[in-house]
């Protein structure tokens, strides 16, 4: 099946969002609207996230612009070899992460036109500062770590741990903030069993040789994938990825998702702030991809208000008013 693209257009939104509970307190990003030319539509986002994200929305749309120069014709190509596993050609690989995804991301919603959204039962999260966890308990819950002191940190996590039944399993998130003397003293205190994993526990660059010897926790790689894309999976103690597409691209998240399964890794999808249409993707994405373990795109909790339509796969996030797309600003379409 081939599908011939009519027209690629472009709005940017801006939303602000609630205090305290992301890294950014506005987010930015534009929905790109595909019509191909049997009619077909697809919406898709570009979100890159200031902090983890190397590069900006200015220059994403720049970039398209730049690839869309080429003409529809060389786009579909392009985006057609990247999808069906051939490579990626020099001007997509050219792109930065959240362009790629944007892109790949429509294209293959064009192709493979959604069906229905799944509920998805995300891993809760909880801020560096939060430890109440209102309503029935979750099953997972997320809880960022590595600011305050190790001591401040055990201490909260034994409140937490305290008041959730003893089926429900943590997974923490240092972001880089230990030392392995520090990451094996917090290990110490906590019961293996309630924890799944500790993502991202050791400093930029430290070395992981060692993890297994020091605790039964196992670990996760977040940031280290994207920084180091060589590194071992092999390692002993490595738990899970986490793979968050708008900050790799789609294709990437995909080989990642396989290289993983190869190396008896589990996959955690995971959410970078976007809008609720991308988080209705990733839970279609996490069904078609058959992802046992919970995704991680409890993020909407952030958002004030959903664009375009409300948020299908999370009820409990469903209840937001909804922008329309008459409130975005729009711009030159790509194509
Ligand atoms: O550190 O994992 C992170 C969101 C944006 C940027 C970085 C991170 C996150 C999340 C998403 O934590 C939620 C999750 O993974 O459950
Ligand atoms: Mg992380």
């Amino acid at each position: 099946m081939i599908v011939r693209l009519r027209s690629v257009e472009l709005c940017r939104y801006r939303v602000a969002l609630l205090p305290g509970t992301a890294p950014v307190a506005e987010r930015h990003g534009a929905l790109l609207f595909w019509t191909a030319e049997d009619g077909r539509r697809a919406v898709s986002e570009i979100a890159p996230l200031p902090g983890f994200s190397t590069e900006g929305l200015d220059e994403c749309i720049d970039a398209c612009r730049r690839f869309f120069g080429a003409g529809a014709g060389r786009v579909g190509a392009d985006l057609q070899q990247a999808h069906s596993g051939a490579g990626e050609s020099e001007a997509l690989q050219a792109l930065p992460p959240a362009a790629r995804f944007g892109l790949e991301a429509g294209w293959l919603q064009l192709l493979h036109p959604p069906g229905a959204t799944p509920r998805v039962s995300s891993c809760r999260l909880l801020g560096h500062e939060e430890e109440a966890i209102e309503g029935p308990a979750p099953s997972c819950v997320k809880v960022k770590v590595g600011r305050a002191s190790v001591a401040e940190d055990a201490e909260r996590l034994a409140r937490i741990l305290d008041r959730l039944p003893a089926t429900t399993r943590l997974r923490l998130d240092a972001n880089r903030s230990w030392t392995l003397e520090q990451a094996a003293r917090l290990c110490a205190g906590l019961p293996t069993e309630r924890v799944a994993f500790i993502e991202e526990p050791l400093h930029p660059g430290a070395c992981y040789a060692a993890w297994s010897s020091l605790t039964n926790i196992p670990f996760a790689w977040d940031e280290t994938l994207r920084e180091q894309p060589g590194i071992d999976l092999g390692t002993a103690g490595l738990g899970a990825l986490v793979l968050k597409p708008m900050l790799t691209g789609l294709n990437r998240t995909r080989a990642w998702r396989q290289a993983a399964i190869d190396a008896g890794v589990e996959v955690v999808l995971s959410a970078a702030f976007e809008s609720n249409l991308t988080l209705d993707f990733y839970a279609r994405l996490a069904a078609s991809w058959h992802l046992s373990a919970p995704p991680g795109l409890d993020t909407f909790g952030a958002w004030p208000e959903a664009l375009l339509e409300p948020l299908h796969s999370q009820p409990e996030h469903a209840a937001r008013p909804v922008c329309p797309r008459e409130r975005l600003t729009c711009e030159a379409p790509l194509l």
